[in-house]
């Protein structure tokens, strides 16, 4: 009998698909188009590792079920090239970045195809090839020219020995990752993106969208939309006005002192004579601080008196004015109205400086008594002891007192976010050149299109200037030029993109890679576009799905795309850590290398491994028995198929067609739900009961277990297929239907409560499992808008009758 031999095989048909075609997506096909992406890899020099197969894998697997059931699929990838790694590397040997990412890119392109991964290489993006990075240039423009990037003096991280400027990731602790020294801040002209301007949109347009509860509440926190009032305190002896921000107006009569941010512009000059010293010290400390240090719950807090007071613009009582480093200049005013009774960080300041605790809000009516408050009561309820307000619900007393106060002209309804522009220029080599040039006569000029892309000149040294400018700074003979504009001596912009500008849009891109006219042809980017399922890494939750998001939004409004948000579901999966639980890194020597595997075991035992290691979205170990144990199934599979190949009948007993039908609709309703372990042991289970039956099988029955199993382990079903019937094309194969008659008395309907209350049906096997049933129950809309958010207590499962999800 043959023998199973994934080394023998697998290289014979990557090439074979690969020679044909096989996976090309075809544009404008009349089939339904579907769009599965992964975030293309970011390039380094260690290859890929175990966790990236993981998704890659489930990606791969939908993309192949999907062809089957009839879908047009666009599977691409491409590399995220820019970047320290390559740069940091440069100065240390000297080789160019463009040779190290050459390299990269072959190795982790082996690899990928190692696995026998089915994307369509015809379409393979690179965001360090100008002809990409032309239309990268291109957006930047556009975002200049609608008023969207501007320039600011903002402060970077410097390390005041090696004289350079420091990435955010290149800070550790507080200090150089190069020599240890203390990082300071120095400030230097940067260019700037107006995101700020689709805080609205941004949050809006979540809804809707197929994502992981936890990080669209990620995404929404990050934008952080307060709604409250700004209302301005006047400062006592003078014309000035101090004007605050907060969410809480309800609580102004129990404001009893006022604070500054210790960078606020007023402070210099509202400080009386008496406490300038102690002022001025304490502005050097606080400048020394992080934003996050300042604003730790836990830290002590502590602030300094100037001297002055202001006037409660609601009783007229005169109050103190504090500086104090947990009130940020960057958000609001840079100034708070403190009220210690409810905010826990006010209380805290007001028991070390002894200021009075007034309580305006209480969680009953009328107040029973006034106890010693130990802490602040942040809730909301009624307010007492607030004038004319008295016994009136917060929520109603916010609107009322805005209203009042803004008759004086002194308080108005406002709305502030978290999100911050965001900080688009770095002073490094490795990156996109801003497409820009200064000239003294005529400002910042744009470079018209037809000079993009404007390519990074080659450079002998990487090392950082010691100005905290680029290394493209140094070189003269591209620095100077002609303004575009008049013709006269003019420089270019030297800053250069940071990493996340060519990932904000490479997937628009895959719809059109060639294309050199445009970004992309607008009737293919209606076919292919948007992204129908994304899947990645959770640590992407805010930032590189926050920027592609604006990107595209911009491009809508700019009328380059027909759709507002590029990726309409979008799935995570967990981080494989070592077979010791800790994360793979090098220094631990403990990284499982993906080549070894394949060598040991085959691809196809990595591929169904990787899937039946666990849910995908879970943290889970490697474990290196359980690739023993998937590798024994596909060898028991192989042998399985190839002995009933040789006795072979027309008609297949009842039970067995019972059996495989419902492991076409278990496998089909698996792959759909991204269970994709389940299906796995799915497959197991059904060899382990066909090994143990004696009847003999029929072709169509043995076709349809490869079928089903051939988008998890395409090799070995591709090759078996051969030897049951000489077919050659095992994805052209449609996907197998199941007969629902034969599953008649299998498949019952459980009647779903949520809490005792009837909220729906669910359609499940006879011997489902409670776990089994709990999840299909939890999956469905209906339950998820009673449940979600909640935890769930007990499950009550009654089988064949009833789920009740306790919340
Ligand atoms: C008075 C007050 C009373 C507040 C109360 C809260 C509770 P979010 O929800 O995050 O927007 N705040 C305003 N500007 C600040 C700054 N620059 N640095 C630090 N804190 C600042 O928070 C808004 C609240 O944060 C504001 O409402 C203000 O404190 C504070 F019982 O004003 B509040
Ligand atoms: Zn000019």
């Amino acid at each position: 009998m043959s023998q199973y031999n994934p080394q023998k095989i697998e290289k014979k048909w990557q090439n074979y698909w690969q020679k044909r075609g096989i996976f090309r997506a075809k544009d404008f096909l009349k089939k339904p188009k579907f769009y599965c992406l992964d975030m293309f890899p970011y390039l380094s020099g260690a290859g890929l590792h175990v966790g990236h197969p993981r998704s890659y894998t489930a990606t791969d697997i939908i993309s192949r079920y999907m062809r089957q059931k009839g879908f047009n699929v666009l599977h691409p990838t491409g590399w995220d090239a820019f970047g320290l790694p390559a740069e940091n590397y440069a100065i240390k040997t000297g080789i160019q970045p463009e040779i190290t990412t050459r390299r990269n890119i072959k190795r982790f392109k082996e690899q990928m195809k190692s696995i026998g991964l089915s994307y369509d290489w015809s379409r393979e993006i690179n965001t360090t090839d100008p002809d990409y990075y032309k239309w990268t240039q291109w957006i930047f423009l556009l975002l200049y020219k609608r008023g969207l990037a501007y320039e600011a003096i903002l402060p970077i991280n410097w390390c005041p020995s090696c004289k350079t400027g420091l990435a955010n990731e290149e800070v550790v602790g507080g200090k150089c990752e190069r020599c240890g020294t203390e990082v300071t801040k120095k400030n230097l002209r940067q260019w700037v993106l107006k995101i700020t301007a689709y805080a609205d949109r941004l949050l809006k347009d979540l809804e809707g969208l197929d994502w992981p509860e936890k990080i669209i509440t990620m995404q929404k926190n990050w934008i952080g939309k307060s709604e409250g009032a700004d209302i301005d305190f006047k400062v006592e002896n003078s014309n000035k006005r101090i004007k605050i921000f907060t969410t809480r107006p309800d609580t102004l009569f129990g404001a009893t002192f006022l604070v500054l941010s210790p960078e606020h512009p007023l402070v210099e000059e509202i400080t009386t004579k008496e406490h300038k010293n102690e002022i001025k010290k304490y502005r050097e400390k606080a400048r020394k601080k992080s934003d996050l240090e300042r604003t730790d719950l836990i830290k002590e807090k502590t602030g300094i008196f100037t001297g002055s007071y202001t006037i409660n613009p609601v009783n007229n009582k005169k109050i103190p004015i504090f500086i104090a480093d947990y009130v940020l200049m960057a958000y609001g005013y840079g100034a708070i109205m403190a009220v210690p009774a409810h905010d826990q960080r006010d209380f805290e300041f007001a028991k070390k400086y002894n200021l009075p605790i007034k309580e305006v809000i209480s969680p009953d009516f009328p107040r029973k008594e006034f106890p010693v408050l130990d802490k602040a009561y942040e809730g909301e309820g009624f307010l007492v002891d607030s004038g004319k307000f008295i016994g009136m619900k917060s929520e109603k007393a916010k609107e009322e007192i805005t209203k009042w106060l803004a008759q004086q002209d002194s308080a108005k309804k406002a709305v502030n976010f978290k999100l911050r522009d965001w900080i688009f220029s770095r002073q490094r080599y490795w990156g996109e050149p801003i497409p820009l040039i200064h000239c003294s006569k005529c400002g910042v000029v744009p470079l018209s299109e037809k000079d993009l892309p404007l390519k990074l000149p080659k450079v002998k040294k990487y090392q950082p200037t010691g100005t905290g400018e680029s290394p493209l700074a140094g070189i003269k003979n591209w620095v100077n030029t002609k303004c575009p504009k008049c013709g006269g001596p003019a420089k270019r912009e030297t800053n250069t993109m940071p990493q996340w500008a060519g990932s904000c849009w490479y997937f628009l891109r895959f719809a059109d890679p060639k294309n050199k006219k445009a970004l992309l042809d607008s009737k293919k980017g209606k076919y292919w576009l948007p992204v129908d399922l994304y899947v990645g890494g959770a640590e992407h939750a805010v930032l590189h799905l926050l920027y592609s998001r604006f990107w595209i939004k911009v491009l809508y409004d700019a009328k380059v795309i027909n759709f507002k948000e590029p990726f309409l579901k979008l799935r995570n999966q967990g981080i494989i850590l070592a077979p010791d639980g800790q994360k793979m890194s090098k220094s631990r020597g403990n990284v499982i290398n993906p080549d070894e595997i394949i060598k040991n075991y085959g691809a196809d035992t990595l591929r169904l491994y990787e899937m039946f290691i666990g849910p995908f979205e879970d943290v889970i170990n490697w474990d290196t028995k359980g690739i023993e144990g998937c590798s024994r199934f596909l060898k028991r599979f192989w042998n399985f198929i190839i002995l009933n190949s040789k006795n072979r009948v027309k008609q297949d007993s009842n039970t067995n067609l019972k059996l495989l039908n419902k492991l076409i609709k278990k496998i089909t309703e698996d792959i759909e739900n991204f269970k994709l372990n389940t299906a796995v042991s799915s497959f197991m289970e059904f060899l382990n009961k066909m090994e143990d039956q004696k009847d003999k099988l029929s072709k169509d029955f043995l076709e349809t277990f490869l079928i089903l199993l051939s988008p998890f382990a395409p090799h070995i079903c591709a090759e078996l297929l051969v030897k049951l019937n000489k077919k050659q094309s095992i994805f052209n194969e449609p996907w197998p239907k199941y007969d629902s008659s034969l599953l008649k008395d299998e498949i019952i309907t459980l009647i779903v409560q949520v809490n005792g209350k009837v909220r729906d049906e669910l359609e499940v096997m006879v011997d489902v499992s409670i776990e089994e049933a709990k999840k299909l129950t939890l999956a469905r809309e209906k339950v998820k808008r009673w449940v979600e958010g909640k935890e769930v207590k007990k499950v009550i499962f009654i089988p064949g009758k009833l789920i009740n999800i306790v919340i």
